[in-house]
C-alpha cells in the first residue's frame, strides 16, 4: 500500500473519530497487547474523545486472565470484557457507554483490527432501542496499521 493511501486511511479513521461522541476500541482477549493501537488511542486523547476498551471473545480465555487484563488496561481507560458472540457482558458494555457518554443519544464509533468482532458488536448495539441505526465505515486493507477499520453506531 502506498504512503498516500495509508495517509488516506488515517484521514478516514480520523474523520470517523471526530464525528463520534465516544469510541470503543475492540481488542482480542487472546492477544490484548498486539490488538491495541496506541496511535488511535493517542489521537483520541488529542481529540478529547472518551474511549472504552472492549476486550472481546471473552469466551475463549479463562475468567481470571480476563480480570487481570481488565485491571491492567483499566488503569489507563475504562475497560470491559465481553463475548459479543455469546452476548455475555454486553449489558455491562451498554451501562459503560451510558456512563461515559457526554450526551444521550450518543454516537459511538467502533475501531479495531480485522476480525476482532467489531461488526458483531455494532449489530448488537444497533438493536438497542436507545441507539439509532447508523452506517458502518470500513477502512482499506493492507499494512497492519492501515488495516485498522472503524464503524459507527448511534
Ligand atoms: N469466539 C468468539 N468469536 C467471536 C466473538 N465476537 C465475534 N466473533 C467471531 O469473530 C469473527 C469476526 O467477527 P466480526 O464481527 O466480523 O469482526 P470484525 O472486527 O467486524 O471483522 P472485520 O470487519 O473483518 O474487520 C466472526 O467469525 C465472529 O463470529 C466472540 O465474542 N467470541
Ligand atoms: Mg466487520
Amino acid at each position: 500500500m502506498s504512503r498516500v493511501s495509508q495517509a488516506e486511511a488515517w484521514r478516514r479513521v480520523r474523520n470517523v473519530l471526530e464525528m463520534s461522541d465516544l469510541v470503543l476500541e475492540v481488542i482480542d482477549s487472546r492477544d490484548p497487547v498486539e490488538t491495541r493501537n496506541k496511535r488511535v488511542e493517542e489521537l483520541l486523547g488529542k481529540l478529547g474523545k472518551p474511549l472504552i476498551i472492549v476486550i472481546n471473545k471473552a469466551d475463549l480465555v479463562p475468567i481470571d486472565v480476563l480480570k487481570e487484563w481488565k485491571e491492567y488496561i483499566g488503569r489507563e481507560y475504562p475497560t470491559v470484557f465481553i463475548s459479543a458472540k455469546n452476548r455475555l457482558g454486553t449489558r455491562k458494555l451498554i451501562v459503560s457507554i451510558k456512563q461515559h457518554a457526554p450526551r444521550l443519544p450518543v454516537r459511538v464509533s467502533v475501531v479495531g483490527y480485522p476480525n476482532v468482532g467489531k461488526s458483531t458488536i455494532i449489530n448488537y448495539l444497533r438493536v438497542g432501542t436507545w441507539l439509532r441505526q447508523a452506517q458502518c465505515l470500513v477502512g482499506p486493507s493492507a499494512s497492519r496499521s492501515s488495516r485498522l477499520s472503524s464503524g459507527s453506531s448511534s
